[in-house]
């Protein structure tokens, strides 16, 4: 199946749809929510349907102005029934169902149709009967845009898509590619200008993803740089912050976002990981130099998977480590074999 050939099948699916759900990924970042947010305002602005977002589990305060005017759920029970109800269920920004955590059987045993749109490697795809998945992009809201762009009421104009699809756009692609410093393609930079030119408020975007922060955010930051970033000499920075020590620096939820692309600025260092305690686990996020994969890492050591230099997965208590005392050292040594093995190969 070709691209037109799937936007054609989509443009039906929907116009036949009575009642459609979105879903995202749990942890939802950015991008989720800025792609549930543009087809919410495709579908709802553009096309006149009934939609509900619904999200695993909450989404950050600080990207909440996202889902300003979006209708959307929050995991639960009334989420796992708007979905038995719908009739057209599109999932967004992940992979595998798992990834829908709290959703996740709502999803798989929904009987309806299912459409994916994704830009993780290796999807689910015989869970989906459609399936929209490019690795090539920046962003799933790069995707969104490329599909949007052929659809009905849209027809090649940006200028066309609603100014709210427009702007959730422009923040997910922001957001994804660290605001232009990875994951950035030819066609990343044709969406942005495309955006750019439709009218998006692109210093809008940015007072609220980058300049909107807390004081206390900023000097917790420098604390945690000089009190538990651990540098190997391998070149591998490690972060980990048990519930109690994260307590203690006065973080809200999400405040922790995008630590863990700072040690990167190193030279030395070619990988770094940021692990968190929540929910009696660990949350990890890996980020790594060309060369050297994430990926392969958080497939191996943590449960878990993504792109090559950005991708994430968790520490389970007590199947990985006894005790959250002991995710230090189990994230240390995993890296640093990683890391051996890595210049062994090379
Ligand atoms: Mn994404």
């Amino acid at each position: 199946m070709n691209l037109s050939e799937n936007i054609l099948t989509l443009s039906n699916w929907i116009n036949s749809a009575e009642r459609i759900c979105t879903v995202c990924h749990t942890n939802p970042d950015g991008d989720a929510l800025g792609s549930t947010a543009a087809m919410f305002f495709y579908l709802t602005e553009t096309l006149g349907k009934s939609v509900t977002a619904l999200l695993p589990d909450a989404p950050p305060q600080s990207l909440g102005f996202l889902l300003e005017g979006v209708n959307y759920l929050t995991g639960g029970p009334s989420a796992q029934e708007a979905i038995s109800r719908c009739d057209l269920l599109i999932c967004l920004d992940f992979n595998v169902l798992s990834r829908a955590e709290s959703l996740c059987d709502a999803c798989t045993s929904y009987p309806g149709r299912k459409v994916l749109i994704d830009h993780h490697v290796g999807p689910q795809e015989d869970a989906f009967g459609l399936c929209f998945s490019d690795t090539g992009v920046s962003s799933a809201c790069e995707l969104l845009y490329e599909i949007l762009m052929h659809m009905p009421g849209i027809d090649g104009h940006a200028g066309r898509l609603p100014a709210r699809t427009a702007y959730a756009l422009m923040t997910g692609m922001t957001t994804d590619t660290n605001n232009f410093a990875n994951s950035v393609f030819p066609g990343t930079l044709r969406m942005a200008s495309a955006l750019l030119e439709a009218g998006v408020d692109r210093e809008d975007i940015l007072d609220h993803l980058y300049r909107s922060g807390r004081e206390q955010r900023l000097r917790a930051q420098g604390d945690i740089l000089r009190d538990r970033l651990v540098i190997t000499p391998e070149g591998a920075a490690v972060t980990v912050l048990t519930a109690d020590v994260l307590q203690s620096y006065a973080l809200l939820d999400g405040e922790t976002e995008g630590f863990v692309n700072i040690p990167l600025e190193i030279k030395e260092v070619r990988l770094s990981i940021f692990a968190r305690e929540e929910n009696g686990r660990f949350r990890v996020s890996l980020r790594s130099k060309k060369g050297t994969s994430a990926r392969e890492l958080a497939m191996q050591a943590f449960h878990g998977g993504g792109h090559e230099q950005a991708a994430g997965g968790r520490i389970l208590i007590p199947e990985d480590i006894p005790t959250p005392e002991a995710a230090a050292e189990y994230v240390t040594r995993a890296a640093a074999r990683f890391l051996q093995q890595n210049s062994h190969r090379s």
